[in-house]
């Protein structure tokens, strides 16, 4: 009788206890949340495009589908070149447009005859995709696929059979050059072309012709990791400029329902998400290291300098977005001695100027705490894995950062557990002049990764305050450079 009270007694002081602990042991999600295969995504940060078609001969941007095969002829084709000065670069994939809207296609497809086996590449022996995908695996890179709707050579295109040709094809690319982490649908529709020979203009509806959710749901059945790419994602969102510029303020959040490949008047909205949006379809910022997405000669003289890939570095990565850049090969079949060199130089700022963290070994201090184990400590140990949060509901919370010593500050990094859903609306940053604390910054969202430029400062501490947020605030990591 005794014991079996005590039982009861001890049963119930556990199970209050058990709740308590499980209540607080972890914040809850803020939704939308990320996949995990979207939270690898982030991780990515930069990768390249590539760029190469019988553009790169004719020196358009845009072939009218009239090109013949036989002018895709490299002289001095080096594949490995180019996916060893992407990784030297520190990129970590590349997508390749296996074709263009001039609908030339860079492997030997069985579907068509408008292709590389009908050029003088490697005697029509050559596979432009398959080089690409396999030095990929040799430098240890990802591999993307872009494939472009638009084809201005098909003589059925705009009609049901075109739809089935373009399957077919991603078919083929999947089945052969997998893994293929992220697949480019790009939404350009410009009307007029060669189609066949009958040169005029078609249109489409944007919104129904190509019936997406089913062409997504035969490449998902044959990777069920690929991420698609499109303006209306359905995983990752055009950014809404190719200008290398994701939005100051940059939501992951956005309703995808209201949003469809192609459609007009999005951009800003694709630039800085919604803060209330229904689903987590991140931004990517597509650029190109020269003013055309193609190769030519003329613009050896324009291609984006050292300063000007950091720049762009910092309004896509610097606010959260992922970088696309591309690279186009030169009628060689190799990336261009300038534009490996300024890689090579923008990887060298990249190292010099994010080398070493002064928050590493400095001391932090937090408004609150949601808990002992989510401390600020976990913010500088240098895992994104591990956070702090906030006390439960705190939309608001300081974080101090004391370097022990006077210390030359440019930039603060900081990044959001977005596991748990992105929050931060608004914050500041503050330098300490040895009496009073000064302002240095005071902007918007953060999410994945946010990097703000301060102007160079001595100072001994750092403070940031968060000043509104969606829900309890989670950082993962806060860098000082
Ligand atoms: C655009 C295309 O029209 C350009 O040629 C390029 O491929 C770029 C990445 O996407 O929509
Ligand atoms: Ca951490």
């Amino acid at each position: 009788m005794k014991t079996s009270k005590y039982h009861v007694f001890f049963a119930l002081i556990f199970a209050i206890l058990s709740c308590k602990t499980s209540q607080i042991s972890s914040p809850k999600p803020v939704f939308p949340i990320p996949t995990a295969d979207q939270l690898a995504w982030h991780e990515l940060e930069t990768y390249a495009f590539i760029h190469f078609t019988t553009n790169t001969f004719t020196g358009k941007e845009w072939g009218y589908g009239d090109e013949s095969p036989s002018i895709f002829n490299p002289t001095d084709m080096d594949v490995d070149q180019w996916v060893k000065t992407i990784k030297d670069a520190g990129l970590k994939a590349v997508i390749l447009t296996c074709k263009h809207h001039d609908g030339f296609v860079l492997w030997p497809s069985k579907f068509t005859n408008h292709s590389v086996a009908a050029s003088p590449y490697k005697n029509g022996k050559g596979d432009v995709v398959k080089e690409v995908s396999e030095a990929c695996k040799k430098y240890g890179l990802k591999f993307g696929v872009y494939l472009s709707p638009w084809d201005r050579n098909r003589a059925d295109y705009g009609s049901p059979s075109y739809v089935e040709y373009y399957r077919n094809q991603l078919k083929e690319l999947f089945a052969a050059y997998g893994p293929i982490f992220e697949m480019w649908f790009d939404g350009a529709n410009g009307g007029d072309g060669f189609y066949g020979g009958t040169k005029e203009m078609r249109k489409i509806n944007g919104k129904t012709f190509y019936d997406w959710p089913k062409t997504i749901e035969l490449v998902r059945e044959l990777e069920p990791k690929i991420l698609f790419f499109s303006d209306a994602g359905p995983e990752i969102r055009w950014v809404g400029n190719e200008r290398g510029l994701a939005g100051k303020t940059n939501w992951n959040n956005i309703s995808r329902d209201t949003l469809y490949a192609g459609k007009a008047g999005i951009e800003s909205l694709l630039n800085t998400g919604n803060e209330n949006g229904k689903d987590w379809v991140p931004a990517e910022v597509d650029v190109s290291i020269r003013p055309g997405w193609f190769y030519h000669a003329e613009e050896d003289v324009k291609v984006k300098t050292a300063q000007q890939l950091f720049d762009i570095y910092m309004t896509s990565v610097g606010r959260g977005s992922n970088l696309l850049l591309n690279i186009p090969p030169d009628k060689r079949g190799q990336i261009h001695e300038i534009d490996v060199a300024n890689l090579i130089a923008w990887k060298k700022l990249l190292n010099e100027r994010f080398s070493e963290n002064l928050a590493k070994n400095a001391s932090v201090s937090v408004s609150s705490n949601f808990n002992k184990k989510l401390a600020g400590t976990n913010l500088t140990d240098g895992n994104t894995k591990t956070y702090w949060a906030a006390s439960q509901n705190s939309k608001n919370a300081t974080i101090e950062i004391d370097l022990n010593k006077l210390k030359t500050v440019n930039f603060v990094e900081m990044q959001e557990y977005i596991a748990l859903g992105q929050r931060v609306k608004s914050f500041a940053i503050d330098t300490w002049n040895g009496s009073n604390w000064k302002e240095a910054a005071n902007e918007t969202t953060i999410g994945y990764k946010r990097i703000i430029k301060i102007t160079t400062t001595q100072t001994q501490k750092i403070r940031i305050r968060i000043t509104d947020a969606k829900a309890g605030v989670i950082l993962s990591e806060v860098k000082v450079w």
